[in-house]
């Protein structure tokens, strides 16, 4: 069975790494997964290029990810930081770790050789072994998009790159819109469009509807692959009982003037979404579509066991629909 799935950071790596438990336990072939990530949280520091939700899902995937913090490497130091502190070089709000760095140190060496963020996704992911697992990882697009955020301060307004707002502000100060540079002339990474429209399964984590999979949905071609394919598509609320389970979706679709609800989520994908898996606190949501199929499950991801039961649950379901 050939899965698609449209991922963010944390939440998205976390569903998916339950995702590939379950088709293990179940005692499938070797999973045929392709992940299209987000890029437009990707970021420029110190010179290096970084690409969160990319790393997020190479580290928890591979097995490296601090699990504390969902992002970032397990039993990391912050020395190489520390030494730029003492520089003076900044920023200091964004914590790299030294193991991390050389992440970013590669993808930035490869990228100046001139190989697509394709490719180096791919040398990445080798080193993760994700191919060995049957995971395919692709970058939403090879060119590079960087989400920013308009906000009023003092009466100014300002635009500030998403992980300032994200990391530094904890979205405290409201978004006035989003605003992301690259989007409109990005081309869809090479076998992005082609594995949404061959796929048997289309899933949507409980990534960020905004800034995760709504940037994604943003690259020309993506969703009317999305609309066009004739796999079942189904998503997973990143929402319980009207609060994001972590990060803070809630800030982001009030830019869009929406309400922290997984009815609003599922109204951001009504034109291509066939079934939406919510959480039994959510099981009354009234949803713009009609057709789309509702499933309810309780959706936190306490661990990979549950996580995977969850994406037990979207299968399931994409295979009713599929009937
Ligand atoms: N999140 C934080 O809250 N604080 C950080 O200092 C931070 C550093 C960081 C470094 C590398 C990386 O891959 C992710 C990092 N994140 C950090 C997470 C990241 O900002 C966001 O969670 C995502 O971009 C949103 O998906």
């Amino acid at each position: 069975m050939r899965i698609t799935a449209l991922a963010g950071g944390v939440g998205g790596a976390r569903f998916l790494r339950g995702l590939l438990h379950h088709l293990r336990a179940s005692g499938a072939d070797t999973p045929d997964l392709t992940v299209i990530a987000n890029t437009g949280d990707d970021i420029t520091l110190f010179g290096l290029r970084v690409s969160p939700d990319v790393d997020t899902l190479l580290y928890t995937l591979g097995g490296g990810v601090e699990e504390s913090q969902g992002w970032g490497r397990a039993t990391e130091t912050t020395r190489v930081q520390g030494e730029l502190a003492a520089y003076g070089v900044g920023p200091q709000w964004f914590t790299l770790g030294d193991l991390d760095v050389g992440t970013h140190i590669a993808r930035s060496l490869w990228l100046g050789q001139g190989l697509s963020l394709s490719e180096v996704t791919a040398r990445l992911a080798q080193r993760w072994g994700l191919p060995e697992q049957g995971v395919r990882l692709l970058p939403m697009s090879d060119s590079p998009v960087e989400t920013h955020v308009v906000l009023t301060e003092d009466g100014e307004q300002r635009a500030v790159h998403f992980q300032e707002w994200w990391v530094r502000l904890r979205a405290g100060v409201p978004a006035d819109r989003f605003v992301v540079a690259g989007l409109d002339r990005a081309g869809a990474a090479p076998g992005v469009l082609d594995a949404i429209r061959t796929a048997d399964v289309v899933v949507l984590p409980p990534s960020n509807p905004v800034v995760s999979i709504g940037i994604i949905l943003g690259v020309p071609g993506v969703r009317d692959a999305l609309r066009g394919t004739t796999a079942p598509v189904v998503g997973v609320s990143p929402i319980v009982g009207g609060a994001p389970v972590r990060g803070h979706a809630d800030a982001c679709l009030a830019a869009l003037g929406l309400p922290t609800t997984s009815a609003a989520v599922a109204g951001l994908y009504e034109d291509f979404l066939d079934g939406w898996l919510v959480d039994p606190q959510d099981a009354a949501v009234a949803l713009p579509r009609a057709r789309v199929r509702v499933h309810d499950e309780p959706l936190l991801m306490t661990d990979v066991a549950a996580a995977g039961r969850i994406a037990g649950t979207a299968l399931t379901l994409a295979a009713d629909l599929g009937r």
